[in-house]
């Protein structure tokens, strides 16, 4: 028997998680046979996480959409009609030339998010074509926002270290951060850092699975961080463990400063964060001494209200013991401010119409409802995006995506809980059927992703699918008819040229190599080393002007999430939606084999709570509050304390029971800084599900989406 050759294809995962891994695929006879890790990447380490391992099962699912659909019955109803996809791009022209004609492009709104997170299929596919269109524009702030405002505010910018430098870290704090689950490849150089003496502690309402293998886990009670951050300040400053000569040079306003901080002694603390005094005190010594000190912090403890002001005092602890700029110490956030690609080369805006008007994607319910108006919003776009599932307030999502007078497009790899209220579904690439290129937040190495296989069926990829509509509404312009290459040479090319940090890297390197390392050498290497920040006054800016403009104020504070405060009633619990652990946001959610790992969609309460409530592990609950609710299946834990409830975000509302996912609960409320979104400022009831709740899984439709070619 003869064997057909195989060939092996690099590629980068395109899905939002800080590791980006490179990855190798096997494709024999046209086919992926093989998915695996790239061994000689240096993060990356010749392992995948158990999410993405089955990516070919992703890729050759049964349940791929493949072809174009138009809807036939009602909306969300799930009867759909094969189409050509010249139909389907001729009906899309129709409906927008009309829109246009009568209310102008802002009627139209496009609206992805992190279904990729690649430069060509998400940033570019995102704006070109948008902005030649004249469409409203989307305030991307569902993820990061609070921290990113807060970060560029305190010290310029997102400029991590190195993540291999937390090997020279001593006191090492993880701050509302749960890396085992959504940074995997950082526990190994955590492992090694914790084998040579690094003392962990990670800071959690929750007893995560990072929490697991710390060295000193803190249980603060949500939404307190700010003050326990300026309780360890208060004992920094209070025992003189500060380095004023540092601060003097390299900071504005820690006079100020510690005159907030004094507002803030270990007793009160305690009483706010619910962490005893001692163990406050003892851990702002060990910050302050056994140094190098760093906080690594993520998104998680930024979506909250005070989720802005709560990152600012994250920033500020090392700055007063002169940590930033020393190997080891400082802040890890995000490494994405290191190469920031040029945004005229990414979106060409220069060459269109402003942008009209801005509506903010966590809004979206109330968007299409009735908070933008004259226009409205008259047909919406969403692609790399599952705003039902992942999207705070999702029962006015689908109230106003059920307006029969909204024309909605989705572009998708599957039959999400979003796609099923279209009006046209479109088949989406999978990575393994496109180009593009990954700039990890997590480390800094650039991955070439090479298309391994022809597109199954007809999918197309975003930045196909934007070549298109762009031909269908009559734009010439050559940027918006680029090969995936030629972007990525142009924007390569125009964010060179202020940023050496690409120097010598090309199209044709990243094709040859794969992965290109873009880490400056030597000392230089750790973020301000040279001791300036690119702010406004070159210094951390623990006393920050610009807050004044967003209505907050210039010193971090702690301040309660208006929620928390309203009159709930005594039996509401705090909700937190973190990560699970086997999906990426609403992604792989609907993956057999990773639904049957991750389990039901479930609650995690402290075994006081359920006491009080009558209820018993593994029962099922109403989960509730003025926005909606959820049913889901009771787990009774201590890993989270009375007061507190964790239900992980990601399950699909079409797989729960009820038919609802747990952001029918989530606020839409912004956070104090970048319009973030609020996930984790929620009250909630929980009961026990009464009859009259209807607990059949929301199914679509029998017909395969594929099978049906009439
Ligand atoms: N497996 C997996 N990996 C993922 C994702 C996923 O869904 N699943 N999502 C990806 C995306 S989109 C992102 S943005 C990143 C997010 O990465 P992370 O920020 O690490 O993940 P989260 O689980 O959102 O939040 C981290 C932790 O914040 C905690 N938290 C919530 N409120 C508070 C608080 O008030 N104080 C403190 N101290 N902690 C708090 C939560 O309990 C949670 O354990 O992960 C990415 N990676
Ligand atoms: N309750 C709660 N909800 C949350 C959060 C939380 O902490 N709690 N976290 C939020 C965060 S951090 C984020 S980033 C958002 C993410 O929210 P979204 O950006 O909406 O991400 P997903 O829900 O993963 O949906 C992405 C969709 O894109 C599709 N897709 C993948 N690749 C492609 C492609 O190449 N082309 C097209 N057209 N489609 C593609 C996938 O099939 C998937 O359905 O979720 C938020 N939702
Ligand atoms: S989700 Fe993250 S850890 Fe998993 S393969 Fe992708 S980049 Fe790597
Ligand atoms: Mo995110």
């Amino acid at each position: 028997m003869s064997r057909s050759s195989s060939t092996v294809v690099r590629g980068a995962c395109p899905h939002d998680c800080p590791d980006s891994c490179a990855t190798l695929t096997e494709v024999q006879d046209g086919r992926a046979v093989r998915f695996s890790a790239d061994p000689s990447h240096p993060i990356t380490g010749g392992w995948l996480c158990a999410k993405v391992r089955p990516y070919l099962e992703r890729v050759y699912a049964d349940d791929r959409l493949l072809y174009p659909h138009r809807r036939v019955g009602a909306k969300g109803q799930g009867e759909w009609q094969r189409i050509s996809w010249d139909e389907a791009v001729a009906e899309i022209g129709e409906r927008w030339t009309e829109i246009i004609a009568e209310d102008g492009a802002q009627a139209i709104l496009p609206y992805s998010y992190s279904g990729t997170l690649g430069l060509v299929q998400n940033a570019v596919s995102a704006s070109r074509f948008w902005n030649r269109l004249g469409a409203s524009g989307l305030v991307r702030s569902i993820c990061d926002a609070a921290a990113t405002a807060a970060t560029i505010a305190t010290i310029g910018g997102k400029l991590g270290p190195d993540p291999r430098d937390v090997k020279h870290t001593r006191t090492l704090l993880i701050w509302g951060h749960n890396p085992a689950s959504t940074s995997p490849h950082f526990m190994p150089i955590l492992r090694e850092a914790q084998r040579n003496g690094t003392y962990v502690v990670v800071i959690d309402p929750r007893r995560t699975l990072s929490a697991k293998s710390a060295d000193l886990f803190l249980h603060p009670k949500p939404a307190t961080d700010g003050a326990l951050a300026l309780g360890l300040m208060h004992v920094i400053f209070a025992e003189e463990l500060h380095d004023e000569a540092w601060l003097e040079k390299h900071s504005i306003g820690w006079h100020r400063l510690r005159n907030r901080a004094g507002a803030f002694p270990p007793d009160r603390v305690a009483k706010i964060t619910g962490i005893p005094a001692d163990t406050i005190i003892e851990l702002a010594r060990r910050f302050a001494t056994n140094t190098p000190s760093m906080v690594k912090f993520s998104d998680g403890i930024q979506r909250h209200q005070n989720g802005g002001q709560t990152v600012r005092a994250l920033l500020c602890l090392p700055a007063l013991v002169g940590q930033y700029g020393v190997r080891g110490g400082g802040t890890f956030y995000s490494q994405s401010g290191h190469i920031v690609w040029n945004s005229e080369a990414v979106g060409h805006a220069s060459e269109c119409p402003p942008v009209p008007r801005n509506v903010n994607m966590n809004r979206l319910g109330a968007a299409l409802i009735d908070e933008i108006s004259d226009p409205p919003i008259r047909s919406l776009f969403v692609f790399a995006a599952n705003p039902v599932t992942s999207t705070p307030n999702s029962a006015r999502i689908v109230e106003g995506l059920l307006r029969e007078d909204l024309f909605t497009v989705v572009h998708e790899q599957f039959m999400t809980d979003t796609a099923r209220y279209a009006d046209i579904v479109l088949p989406a690439t999978t990575q393994l059927e496109q180009v593009d290129l990954l700039k990890p937040y997590g480390h800094r190495h650039l991955q070439y992703n090479e298309a391994a296989i022809a597109p199954l069926g007809e999918a197309i990829s975003n930045w196909d699918l934007m070549q298109l509509l762009a031909t269908e509404m009559g734009f010439d312009e050559p940027w918006l008819h680029q090969t995936p290459e030629s972007v990525i040479e142009e924007v390569l090319a125009a964010t060179r040229k202020t940023n050496d940090l690409l120097e010598g890297v090309t199209v044709d390197r990243l094709k040859l190599e794969g992965t290109v390392s873009y880490s400056r050498k030597g000392g230089d290497d750790v973020p301000f080393a040279d001791g300036s920040f690119p702010t406004p006054s070159g210094k951390v800016e623990l006393w920050c002007e610009a807050m004044i403009d967003h209505g907050v104020d210039p010193l971090p504070d702690y301040v309660v999430p208006s929620e928390f405060t309203a009159s709930n009633g005594a039996d509401s619990l705090v909700l937190l939606t973190g990560a699970a652990h086997h999906y990426v946001s609403s992604s792989m959610a609907n993956q057999p084999s990773l639904r049957a790992k991750e389990g039901e969609p479930e609650i995690l309460m402290n075994p006081a709570d359920a006491l009080r409530r009558d209820l018993q592990s593994g029962d099922l609950v109403k989960t509730e509050n003025d926005r909606g609710w959820c049913i889901l299946r009771l787990k009774t834990t201590d890993e989270v304390q009375p007061g507190v409830a964790v239900a992980p975000k990601g399950h699909w509302a079409q797989h729960s029971k009820g038919g609802r996912s747990i952001n029918w609960l989530t606020s839409d409320a912004l956070a104090d800084l970048g319009d973030q979104a609020t996930f984790h400022s929620n009250l909630i009831r929980v009961s026990a599900v009464d009859n009259g709740v209807d607990t059949t899984i929301f199914s679509n439709s029998d017909q395969s989406m594929n099978a049906v070619a009439d």
